[in-house]
């Protein structure tokens, strides 16, 4: 097919709202696009689980631990998840991991935090899951088959972290004076960066009309950061945590909060590699994947000597 037929039906399939599955025609641009958005999303899932794993020796109960190593666990799953959808698309997992390591691929400004009280973890599920769930709802909707059925099943899993994190700040605030100050530090530090996990606002956002032309997004970085923010200002109310931003105000008539500017310079400086932890971030992924090259050398030796297990 050449492109002029190619656009002509994958226009068509997107305008009847089909979803568009691997072997369809698709324009390179489409392509490209979805290649760059699910890679990055499979990074951040893994470089996600640095910040939380830096707990799990000093989780302060049995039961706290075995619920912080699942969630660690299902973000790796997701990583893999969101690899495999990538991988539909043309590129190997060789390449996305080169791509993250070499600085040509991004992941989440958040991941660039360090986790520093047990306060965190509980910020991180409730916030960081927290937003990552409204954002990923939106994309079950997605255009992109395997993309949007891989959704449906970390969607179910974020809501379980977003509870266990809620969980963590409910029972701090009602703790000792100690614990609610860091349960309130942890907020004041978490706050502005997970409304940063959205993306610039609707007017800077470069991709974001490719995305809505080809229905990869279904709503835009504001509305979802706005959703975002209405939900959670009241869970914070009902467990006593104050918002960290003084221009935070209801607005009747838009039924929805209205809140202070971000600082898009320290987005920007974090995105670009200049956030307090990329470095270590980075040095940790690079190390632990050439320790790790025996393991994927013995399961492909494995996979080829006895190809259909
Ligand atoms: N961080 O034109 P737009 C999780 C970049 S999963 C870093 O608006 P787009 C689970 C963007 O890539 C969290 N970079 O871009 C978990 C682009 O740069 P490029 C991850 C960002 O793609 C929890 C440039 O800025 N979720 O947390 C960010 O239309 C706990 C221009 O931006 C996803 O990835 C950012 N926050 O919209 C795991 C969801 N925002 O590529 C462990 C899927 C923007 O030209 C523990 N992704 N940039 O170099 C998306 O929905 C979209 O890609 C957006 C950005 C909304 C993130």
């Amino acid at each position: 097919m050449d492109a002029t037929a190619v656009q002509a039906v994958f226009q068509d399939k997107i305008e009847q709202d089909l979803k568009i599955e691997p072997k369809d025609p698709m324009p390179d641009r489409y392509r490209a696009h979805l290649i760059r958005q699910i890679s990055q999303h499979a990074h951040s899932e893994v470089i996600g689980m640095q910040p939380e794993g830096n707990w799990i020796t000093r989780a302060p109960s049995l039961r706290a631990k075995q619920i912080l190593l699942a969630k660690i666990q299902d973000e790796g799953g997701h990583g893999l998840y969101l690899y495999s959808t990538a991988e539909t698309l043309g590129i190997s997992r060789e390449e996305m991991i080169e791509q993250l390591q070499t600085g040509k691929a991004k992941y989440s400004n958040i991941f660039n935090y360090p986790a520093l009280t047990w306060a965190d973890i509980g910020a991180i599920g409730w916030l960081v899951d927290g937003a990552a769930i409204v954002n990923q709802v939106a994309l079950q909707r997605t255009s992109y088959g395997p993309y949007a059925r891989a959704m449906f099943r970390i969607c179910k899993e974020e809501s379980f972290h977003q509870r266990q994190g809620y969980e963590i700040m409910a029972n701090m605030m009602k703790g000792t004076t100690e614990q609610r100050e860091m349960a309130q530090d942890a907020m004041n530090r978490w706050w502005w960066p997970a409304l940063m996990m959205f993306g610039p606002h609707d007017k800077d956002s470069a991709h974001s009309g490719d995305a809505f032309k080809w229905r990869i997004k279904r709503k835009t970085n504001d509305e979802l950061r706005q959703k975002f923010i209405d939900k959670t200002v009241q869970q914070a109310e009902v467990i006593g945590l104050t918002i960290p931003d003084p221009d935070l105000k209801w607005n009747e008539t838009k039924q929805g909060y209205d809140h202070g500017e971000i600082n898009w310079e320290e987005f920007k400086r974090v995105i670009n590699g200049n956030g307090p932890c990329n470095k270590q971030r980075m040095e940790h992924h690079i190390r632990y994947h050439e320790e790790g090259a025996w393991v994927r050398e013995a399961a492909a030796a494995y996979h080829e000597k006895f190809p259909t297990d």
